[in-house]
């Protein structure tokens, strides 16, 4: 079972999947290269603060087993990869979907290609993250225009997948515990 990352190009992928990984090692003062091809990210959930234990006697620490809940691989296909994507689509899980609000003319066009995806017969039991990025930007589309370019109300309707809708900065890491959170349940 795989999780992908998906979008139009530039749209934000890899710097929140770099971002979330690891917010300390993103160089935001670089250009970044378009994602040729694909690439792998090895996610790691924030740890939860275990609750207080009352005795303070020293105990046996069991073996770590290895827990596949703490971390999640997630593969990012390249925006220009778009007419291939659906040779990525066996056996997948979960699908983040990124979208750059601060992009009026790409807007509408992200909507057309994620309905394309969601239309596919090999995901129709994949779960869905829209990731409404560059919350940032003091000239982004706010979540509500956004969605009514993206025409996502009537989307919804007609689609079985479940669709859990976020908004994000990679540079602020607003809306990244909401990110952590969707990918850690299964
Ligand atoms: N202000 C802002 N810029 C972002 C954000 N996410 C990505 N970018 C910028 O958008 C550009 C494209 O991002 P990138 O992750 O390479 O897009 P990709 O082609 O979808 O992988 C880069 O210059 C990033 O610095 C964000 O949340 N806020
Ligand atoms: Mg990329």
């Amino acid at each position: 079972m795989t999780c992908l990352c998906l979008g139009p190009k530039r749209s934000g992928k890899t710097h929140l999947l770099k971002a979330l990984q690891d917010f300390k090692n993103v160089d935001f003062t670089t250009y970044s290269m378009p994602t040729i091809g694909t690439s792998i990210y090895t996610i790691k959930f924030p740890k939860k603060t275990p609750p207080p234990t009352k005795t303070t006697e020293t105990k046996v620490i069991p073996k770590k087993k290895k827990d596949p809940k703490t971390c999640i691989d997630i593969i990012e296909i390249g925006g220009s990869m778009a007419p291939m994507w659906n040779k990525f689509f066996s056996n997948v899980k979960k699908i983040i979907y990124v979208v750059d609000t601060s992009n009026l003319c790409q807007i509408s066009a992200a909507g057309v290609l994620l309905y394309s995806i969601l239309a596919e017969p090999k995901l129709q039991k994949t779960k869905f993250l829209l990731v409404l990025t560059k919350m940032d930007y003091a000239y982004r589309q706010m979540r509500n225009e956004a969605l009514l370019m993206m025409q996502m109300s009537k989307l919804q309707k007609e689609i079985s997948q479940s669709l859990t809708i976020v908004e994000v900065s990679s540079i602020t890491k607003d809306g990244f515990d909401k990110v952590y959170e969707w990918l850690e349940k299964s």
